[in-house]
């Protein structure tokens, strides 16, 4: 059956730009969707980078202000790949403008930028989704699989982490493309709106609701040059931060992220422990699923590690054949196929911009409960 196009309009260029374009080109090669997106225009301020960018991923067109990219009227929908600090203003504009919305993660700098996105999208009705691209991890999506089927049984503990290792120099500068993750005014917060959010993301959907945190964060670099004012300047992100937390299905909980973790590069690792069995996940090794049953027969009982290959896992009957793995970039395709499939279905795709509002109202609870020392709840 012909496809409809649905017309990209992708506003950033970098890491996640890469990312999106390549999920956005890939998709109908692998999965049979209502759609065929067409990569119509991308959008930077440098009209440089957004000629070049265009010209690698095979953009028609550039736009060098986003408002214009969000009046067009070829446009179907506006895909924000942009630093933190851009995603409340484009995203109400395009809901406003009758654009469905996709949107990198965290989906505000606080939950008070999240919501009035929500507001947005809801009160438009325009389809949208926040770019947790963890949850599309075959071994990830097959968790939530085993957890909904009652395999673990009650959850007691549900256990995170997301280490990297990448700022540790004091000779890092802060702000500007690359490092604008260290500069608070643009990220919003540290690793705790840029990691913690993906452990909680994907907790919130394994798990169910967080009801209390107590949190704390360090920032160890105190001041650095600053690439845009030119100055040494205060650091305001938070470089590491835990908590702990409670789920309202009683189970406890712990997070941490840091960016100080020497060796790690990008260790997310997440485990789980029910009444009858236990699964664990790490990142550095994402086709593996580790699971260990109570219920198996005694003497051959253990913890198996699943290689997440097979066609009757999600997601893998549309790759290569049994035993041969996939990576990274194959979860963002995940995330558009699924993206396209619940528009055609006239659907919402998970995360909906509601969702990603949740995670927001946790991160921002841990960074309360960081300054005033008291559990704080995640409820908003
Ligand atoms: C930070 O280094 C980062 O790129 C995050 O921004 C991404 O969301 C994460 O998936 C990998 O690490």
């Amino acid at each position: 059956m012909a496809k409809k196009p649905l017309n990209v309009g992708m506003v950033g260029y970098g890491f996640m730009g890469r990312t999106h374009s390549n999920a956005f080109s890939q998709v109908n090669h692998f999965f049979d969707v209502p759609f065929r997106p067409v990569l119509k225009a991308t959008c930077a301020r440098d009209a440089a980078k957004a000629k070049a960018f265009a010209e690698q991923w095979g953009y028609e067109s550039i736009e060098t202000d986003w408002r214009k990219l969000v009046e067009r009227k070829d446009i179907d929908v506006i895909d924000i790949a942009s630093p933190n600090d851009t995603h409340h203003e484009i995203a109400i504009a395009a809901a406003k403008a009758g654009k469905m919305v996709m949107c990198e993660k965290p989906l505000g700098r606080s939950a008070k930028e999240s919501r009035q996105m929500v507001d947005a999208v809801e009160k438009a009705k325009v389809p949208n989704m926040v770019w947790y691209n963890y949850r599309r991890v075959p071994s990830v999506t097959l968790a939530k699989q085993l957890i909904d089927e009652g395999k673990l049984g009650r959850i007691f503990h549900y256990r995170a982490k997301f280490l990297q290792d990448w700022t540790i120099s004091k000779d890092l500068p802060q702000g500007g493309q690359g490092l604008w993750r260290l500069d608070v005014d643009v990220a919003g917060s540290g690793v705790t709106g840029d990691l913690l959010a993906h452990c909680i993301d994907t907790a919130l959907w394994l798990n169910g609701g967080i009801t209390k945190v107590s949190g704390m964060t360090e920032t160890f670099i105190k001041e650095r040059h600053h690439n845009i004012t030119g100055k040494t300047e205060t650091v305001g992100i938070d470089d590491a931060s835990l908590f702990l937390a409670r789920f309202a299905n009683g189970s406890l909980a712990s997070f941490e992220a840091t960016r100080y973790a020497r060796g790690h590069k990008a260790l997310y690792t997440f485990e789980i422990n029910g009444e009858n069995a236990s699964i664990f996940w790490d990142l550095h090794d994402l086709h593996r699923l580790q699971y260990f049953d109570h219920r198996d027969e005694g003497r051959t009982r253990g913890w198996r590690s699943l290689h997440i290959t097979d066609g009757d896992h999600p997601y893998m009957d549309k790759w290569w054949v049994p035993g041969l793995q996939i990576g990274y970039e194959h979860t963002f395709i995940h995330q558009v196929a699924d993206f396209l499939g619940a528009v055609g279905g006239g659907k919402a795709a998970a995360p909906t911009f509601r969702d990603a509002l949740a995670t927001d109202l946790v991160t921002d609870a841990v960074l309360r409960s960081a300054k005033t020392g008291l559990w704080e709840s995640a409820n908003g």
